[in-house]
């Protein structure tokens, strides 16, 4: 009976020590956009709309992510709409780590605080994040892109709302990264 008892505990302590050791190796993952030195915000954490979708833990089509995962986009009425605190209030770039899937690129709605502004997605390949800029609407030789605003956009410290509408879809978006500009 109590060799029985000892095996179980011993199970147990092994289970858990499987577990902590995953844990420590998806934490030290360089991900697209870290470069940038910003403060990231996982969509994963947000509020889903429509059809968005969730995907977490899952490597079959991108195999790093920060977080547990990204959001899908698929058409028009899908949204993610993240709440993120901010520590100190003032102005930041904003970029949005995104990928198209399926070929071409993709352009969305975002709106930070209701304050609306386009993003676009460059298609290099499936599995492959962008660092986007958003920004207002402009053309490149005829095609719709993004220019970034000037200044960058202002964030009170506390809640704010960063939201991404499908306006073409059929991509993911893995983060939110906000750089502060020198005053
Ligand atoms: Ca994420």
């Amino acid at each position: 009976m109590k060799k029985k008892y000892l095996s179980i505990i011993l199970c147990l302590s092994m289970i858990i020590t499987l577990g902590s050791s995953g844990l420590v190796s998806t934490a030290s993952t360089v991900l697209p956009g870290d470069e940038l030195g910003g403060i990231r915000y996982e969509l994963e954490d947000g509020k889903l709309i429509g059809n968005a979708q969730n995907v977490l833990n899952n490597t079959s089509i991108f195999n790093d992510f920060g977080g547990d995962g990204y959001v899908y986009l698929g058409e028009t009425g899908d949204a993610v709409s993240l709440d993120i605190d901010v520590q100190e209030s003032g102005n930041y770039e904003v970029y949005i780590v995104g990928g198209a899937v399926g070929n071409g690129r993709k352009c969305e709605k975002v709106y930070i605080n209701d304050e609306p502004v386009w993003l676009t997605v460059p298609y290099e390949g499936d599995g492959v994040w962008n660092v986007c800029t958003i920004g207002s609407e402009t053309y490149n030789g005829g095609i719709f892109d993004v220019s970034p605003v000037t200044g960058g956009h202002f964030f009170a410290k506390g809640k704010n709302t960063v939201k991404i509408d499908v306006f073409w879809g059929y991509a993911s978006y893995d983060s939110i990264i906000l750089v502060p500009i020198d005053k």
